[in-house]
């Protein structure tokens, strides 16, 4: 056996994750269901490392230094069960596998346990970056043991991406911690896209700019607080030209988002442990809303008349607008990244891990596709205030938000005159004046939770729980 690590499921993610391991000096044992996906591995990539090919399962097996390391990467599900329940003949007490796939936190977590009890490590990696960041150096988020984390850690930081010399590679936390963690960043990135997309719309439909005019804003927005990989590759896009047409490419691609369903995890997942995630609930409906083909078209032919016209009073001028819509989706984009990581600190309540906020938007920096400058804002803010309830009270964010609040309640309102949806904008707005509000009108819901169903309620001036008797003469009883 002279492998370091085995990689099961040649897929473009497993053959590029392999080639990665194999280019920064490790000897990887490679296998696939389809042995022709492993000779063709080998054939084309086979000089870029030290590969260990096998046919078979048990060859494979024997092949990798004990205690062995073996990352699955195949579809998540079934898939992912069925080639843990073949390999686990043939390991050995204290050997750790791996499963690099997209899988459900909750999954990991079963896993993890059934693997315990027969001594062997499961650990649930979470890989970000697509192909590209596979083969070149993703964010990669560990869970599992600590003491699995002896054996993969140095594999996995070398292969990750590389920011300022610190690897985007950590051990977030025990069983599912790094799938959930995971979910997580992908549901962020569904809020960070979408607060991309009603930008372009704002400047596209309000200011009447086109494509290449708003490619320009974009790559300018990418040389301030705003630069990211998202906004430069937005840049990019609206740039584009369709060849065959001559059009804007976005004007020729169908106007319904799709999704594979992370972002609806973590939606489900939030609305489980009860944490506001709006951004990333507004992002998810609003991809849904745009696959809502024939109610768009019923819709459409009933409500067609335009709002109204762009009100002159609410643009100003061109520069001075194209300026708001950048506060403004600063502002969300603080909101989307505060709910986000109030998120992974619930998770970390909830299911009893230790997770290091700071650590995550560390490792975010780089490989993954919400890498930005702003991630070394998150950094710095948790290693000021390890204890911070919300991003939005650190310093730094704090003073994004007093600067840019005129302009977002400015932008959110043009919209709603003009008719343009701006579900994550409105929502995010929403959801810091919720949080900013002296009194809530919370204290309503709890009188007529207490009038109908008689579920009582707290007071501001004394301890206890209290009724009204409602239905009778009004009185209060205590009913704590
Ligand atoms: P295959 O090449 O033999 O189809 C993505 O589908 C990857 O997961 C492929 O490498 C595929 O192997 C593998 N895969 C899918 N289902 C599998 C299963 N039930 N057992 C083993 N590998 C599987």
């Amino acid at each position: 056996a002279r492998a370091t690590i085995g990689l099961t499921g040649l897929a473009t993610m497993g053959r590029n994750l392999a080639r990665n391991i194999a280019r920064n000096g490790f000897t990887v044992a490679v296998h696939n269901r389809t042995a022709a996906k492993t000779t063709a591995l080998l054939d084309e990539f086979g000089d870029e490392g030290d590969f260990v090919g096998s046919e078979s399962l048990e060859d494979f097996v024997a092949s990798i230094q004990r205690p062995r390391a073996i990352i699955i990467m195949v579809k998540a599900g079934d898939a992912t069960d069925a080639v843990i329940d073949d390999l686990l003949p043939l390991l050995d007490e204290g050997d750790i596998v791996v499963d690099g796939g997209n899988a459900h936190y909750e999954d990991t977590r079963r896993r993890e346990k059934a693997l315990a009890e027969k001594d062997v490590h499961f650990v649930g990696m979470g890989v970000s970056g697509g192909e590209v960041g596979a083969l070149e150096g993703p964010s990669i988020m560990v869970g599992g043991s600590e003491h699995a984390y002896e054996t993969l850690g140095p594999v996995v930081e070398k292969i990750a991406a590389q920011v300022d010399g610190t690897p985007c590679a950590t051990h977030v936390g025990p069983d599912g911690a790094g799938h959930f963690v995971k979910m997580v960043h992908n549901g962020i990135e569904y809020a960070d896209m979408q607060l991309i997309a009603e930008s372009y719309d704002l400047l596209r439909n309000v200011l009447g700019l086109d494509p290449a005019e708003i490619a320009r804003v974009f790559e300018d927005w990418n040389s301030g607080d705003l630069e990211s990989f998202l906004i430069e590759m937005t840049a990019d896009v609206l740039a584009h030209v369709d060849a065959e047409s001559g059009k804007p490419f976005v004007d020729v691609v169908a106007d319904e988002a799709e999704q594979k369903g992370t972002g609806r995890w973590t939606v489900q997942t939030g609305l489980e442990l009860g944490v506001p995630i709006t951004g990333i609930a507004e992002a998810t409906f609003a991809r849904s809303l745009s696959g809502h083909v024939d109610q768009r078209e019923a819709a459409r032919s009933m409500f067609a008349e335009d709002p109204e016209e762009t009100p002159a009073d609410a643009i100003g001028d061109r520069d001075a607008f194209v300026e708001q819509v950048r506060l403004a989706l600063y502002a969300s984009k603080i909101v989307a990244y505060a709910q986000g990581f109030d998120m992974i600190r619930t998770g970390a309540e909830q299911f009893d891990w230790d997770i290091d906020l700071g650590s995550m938007a560390t490792i975010w920096r780089g490989g993954c596709i919400i890498r930005a400058r702003f991630l070394d804002r998150i950094r710095e803010a948790f290693a000021d205030e390890p204890d911070l309830t919300t991003l939005m009270t650190n310093g730094f964010f704090a003073d994004a938000l007093h600067e840019g609040v005129d302009a977002w309640r400015h932008v959110v309102a043009t919209a709603a005159r003009t008719g343009v949806p701006v579900p994550a904008f409105g929502s995010s707005l929403s959801y810091f004046d919720g949080l900013r509000r002296d009194r809530l009108p919370a204290s309503l819901i709890q009188g007529l939770r207490d009038n109908f169903g008689a579920h009582t309620y707290r007071r501001t001036d004394k301890d206890g729980v209290f009724h009204t008797l409602w239905a009778g003469d009004r009185s209060e009883q205590d009913a704590s």
